[in-house]
């Protein structure tokens, strides 16, 4: 039986990422230890720029070189090409390390199996020969047409699409993919394609499961999602804030490794002083749980001078916030009711 482990968009980050980054690949090399994963599938965007990969190498080598029964494919995603220069990655890699050509087809295979990285169509690509042993192929892209109901705008930007039917000229047992930063299956003629989803949160908002998927390959191929614990999640808050400084959060469920987004909306009376009642706060949470990172986006609240001795706001933010417990209308209604108001009460601004 074969192993494998389908991995990509870890984006190893040689700045104030780069203890967290290369925590999530320790975690992948220890998984595929304890596995004893015949294969690791790098599927691009392993770093997040090349200039990444030129800081990071030594740092990835060092973790690959632990695999000593695992044999490591290596393909480039858009990111890491960006200003890639080909004839800088004059590296000594580690020997179990298979670094694919950055363009075109290219074609790797053992007594176990096959590999097929394909970065682009060639203009003058001729029929592949067929399997003669289990099949993989390994590449960084969106489809055309697109099998997934989920992509996002900005994902579709500045990678190759790569027509479906060109990939299933290649009757591989698995599509091994790289660039959706979700875990995503679909199957056509019975051949699954995967994006295995980003190994880490590398984006604000991103509400995934970052992860790897476990591969089996016996007389069938079996496949899983397994979730890094390394990695932590995206938590996002909306904290509502009505001229006192003062907010709760619930921290409880928070990882070390969560980043962590605190969206306030509202009205205080300084800005001033609420945002030192932010760092004091964040602080304190700091002092009571570890935890990778914490934002907080204050664009939505709005400073009123004197609010507090204004009835007229002061009728309007009551009445707003007994709405709002009610729960009787949908906080879309309440927040343009508010923001329409807000514009009202500070001039248009
Ligand atoms: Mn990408």
């Amino acid at each position: 039986m074969l192993r494998l482990i389908h991995c990509s968009d870890l984006h190893l980050k040689s700045n104030q990422e780069r203890e967290y980054s290369l925590q999530v690949l320790q975690e992948i090399i220890q998984l595929a230890v304890r596995q004893k994963t015949d294969y690791l599938l790098c599927c691009g965007d392993i770093f997040d720029s090349f200039r990444d990969f030129q800081v990071l190498a030594t740092d990835f080598f060092k973790e690959i070189e632990k695999l000593s029964a695992t044999k490591v494919l290596f393909i480039w995603g858009n990111h890491e090409l960006h200003e890639f220069k080909a004839e800088k990655a004059d590296l000594v890699l580690p020997a179990n390390l298979k670094i694919f050509s950055f363009e075109g087809v290219d074609f790797y295979q053992d007594d176990k199996a096959e590999f097929i990285a394909v970065l682009t169509r060639p203009s003058d690509f001729k029929n592949f020969f067929l399997p003669r042993k289990p099949r993989f192929v390994l590449s960084h892209c969106t489809l055309l047409p697109n099998i997934f109901n989920f992509y996002q705008h900005s994902e579709t930007e500045n990678v190759h699409a790569l027509d479906l039917s060109f990939l299933l000229s290649f009757q591989a047992d698995y599509y091994a993919l790289g660039h959706i930063h979700r875990f995503l299956q679909e199957f056509r003629e019975n051949r699954p394609f995967v994006y295995s989803g980003a190994a880490r949160i590398c984006r604000s908002g991103e509400l995934i499961q970052p992860g790897v998927v476990l591969l089996e390959f016996a007389d069938k191929i079996r496949f899983t999602h397994y979730a890094l614990k390394s990695a932590g999640v995206f938590r996002r808050f909306e904290i509502g804030i009505f001229g006192n400084n003062d907010f709760e959060i619930d921290t409880s469920g928070w990882g070390e490794a969560d980043w962590i987004v605190l969206s306030f909306y509202g009205v205080v009376a300084d800005m001033i002083d609420f945002r030192n009642r932010l760092e004091q706060k964040t602080d304190e949470i700091r002092k009571k749980i570890k935890v990778r990172r914490i934002d907080y986006l204050i664009e939505k609240v709005k400073e009123l001078k004197h609010m507090e001795t204004n009835p007229f706001i002061q009728n309007f933010l009551k009445k707003w916030q007994r709405l709002q417990n009610e729960q009787k209308y949908p906080p879309q209604v309440l927040g343009k009711a508010l923001e329409i108001f807000l514009r009202q009460v500070s001039g248009g601004q």
